[in-house]
């Protein structure tokens, strides 16, 4: 396939970046990109060699460390080109722009992921499983996706596939086999017996994944209210960086940005959402309409107000009053003593950022530990939505199946089993389809 390139860590100064090229036949056209020491020398797979790197005009611009792989034996399945340079976001860019003028093409999000797909070096089940367990919120998490993602049993989705067949093995059996004797046959009973038990294994799993999915999601927090409040001041306070843009025109912040701050307990999400305001321009609006919906999903919500933005009490959003605190900003112009306030801060000279971080790490290290049940089970787990809701799907069709047992032939009984049964096989990537990429990798990392 086409060489693709991407950079497998952010582009941000750290001590260690990471390029990937993967595609057919990469060292004739790659090897422009590195030189060695010893001139001539060809790079044998699986072999760690120190090299310098060049950029498009042949001059050397960093040293570092370049791993080959060769066809088959790869994370893709084709030939990769790995090479760890100093961390410098120019640097790696430059050398990026090399490799995409010697013919590779930047890759899309989870296009290595996809390849690997695509020559059958991991399921599609196993691929949202290293998905989740590469953007797992906490360590417990993590740990739990690593157990589903090494596990060499059946996951969830494999085994009610497994059971499936069963049942239709046995329904085969009814029709082929119409001759033999009453006592040979499968009883209604038996079938039923095992369609029950296949109804609450999807249930159970369903149920954990229900459990579990705002777990995944993280502990987040929205910071909302009216425009020029300090939202984005305070976002990047609490981020400890300049994320967001500030400026005294209300109505800056137009989209959602979301900002992670890791913690020893679990990962905190913050959001820096539109100011909260009547709106004719399309572009605010919508932005406005993502603030709302974030505080449905969000854990807590701050409600930051000042003097010169405040909101009226009957304006605030719908939701559970509990998860809204209330934060007065900018006390350093004016402060507000009234015991409505849960928070006095100042985003400028930083008076109370402490206090509110604290208390956020304390909600965060609550959240996960409740979330979280100590379970050692090596159970597979449900690792996606899409999963879950072909679990939804299968148990309403069970449902149905059990109830025409008795009723319908067995012909029609065997027919609905038929119909989803190719679903499913489209589920975990037996049957190759087209959509998969949008469905499935489009939304992991660039560089997976
Ligand atoms: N004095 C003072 N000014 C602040 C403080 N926090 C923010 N500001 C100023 O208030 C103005 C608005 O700040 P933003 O952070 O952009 O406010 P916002 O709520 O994100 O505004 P929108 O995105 O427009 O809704 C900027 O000029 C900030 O510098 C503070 O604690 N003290
Ligand atoms: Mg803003």
């Amino acid at each position: 396939m086409d060489p693709i390139v991407a950079p497998a860590t952010r582009l941000i100064n750290q001590p260690v970046g990471i390029l990937r090229i993967s595609g057919s036949d990469l060292l004739p056209r790659f090897s422009p990109l590195f030189h060695f020491s010893s001139s001539g020398l060809i790079p044998e797979p699986r072999r760690v060699y120190r090299v310098r790197v060049r950029d498009q005009s042949g001059e050397t611009v960093d040293d570092g460390i370049l791993l080959y792989f060769r066809s088959p034996s790869s994370l893709t399945g084709e030939d990769v080109l790995e090479l760890q340079l100093h961390g410098n976001p120019h640097c790696l860019r430059r050398v990026m722009d090399h490799a995409i003028e010697l013919g590779a093409r930047p890759a899309r999000p989870g296009e290595f992921l996809y390849r690997a797909y695509l020559h059958h070096k991991i399921s599609l089940l196993k691929a949202e499983s290293l998905n989740r367990l590469i953007q797992a919120p906490s360590f417990q998490d993590y740990r739990r996706q690593f157990l589903d993602y090494s596990a060499t049993t059946p996951g969830p989705i494999d085994e009610i596939r497994a059971d499936w067949v069963d049942l239709m093995a046995q329904l085969y059996v009814l029709l082929d086999h119409a001759d033999l004797g009453e006592a040979e046959l499968p009883k209604p009973g038996v079938l039923l017996e095992k369609i029950d038990s296949l109804l609450l294994r999807i249930e159970h799993y369903r149920e954990s994944y229900k459990k579990n999915r705002m777990r995944w999601k993280g502990f987040s927090v929205a910071l909302l209210g009216p425009p020029n409040s300090g939202k984005s001041s305070l976002f990047n306070r609490l981020l400890g960086n300049d994320r967001a843009i500030v400026s005294e025109i209300p109505g800056t912040t137009r989209d959602m940005i979301e900002g992670r701050i890791s913690t020893e307990y679990g990962d905190i999400l913050l959001f820096d959402s539109a100011g909260l305001r009547e709106t004719t321009d399309p572009v605010e609006e919508k932005g406005i309409r993502k603030s709302l919906e974030a505080v449905r999903l969000a854990s807590l919500v701050f409600l930051v107000e000042s003097a010169d933005s405040t909101m009226e009490s009957r304006a605030f959003p719908d939701g559970s009053v509990s998860k809204f605190y209330r934060v007065w900003n900018k006390s350093d112009l004016m402060d507000n003593e009234s015991p409505d306030f849960h928070f006095r801060v100042s985003a400028r000279t930083r008076k109370g950022i402490a206090q509110l971080y604290r208390f956020l790490e304390e909600q965060a290290r609550s959240f996960y530990a409740h979330s979280y049940e100590p379970d050692d089970s090596t159970e597979g787990v449900v690792s996606s939505e899409r999963q879950y809701r072909i679990l939804s799907r299968l148990s309403t069709h069970l449902k149905k199946v059990r109830r025409m047992v008795g009723v319908s032939s067995w012909e029609i009984v065997l027919h609905e089993l038929e119909s989803q049964k190719a679903m499913m096989e489209d589920a975990v990537g037996i049957v190759s389809h087209h959509m998969v990429y949008d469905r499935v990798f489009q939304g992991f990392c660039i560089g997976k």
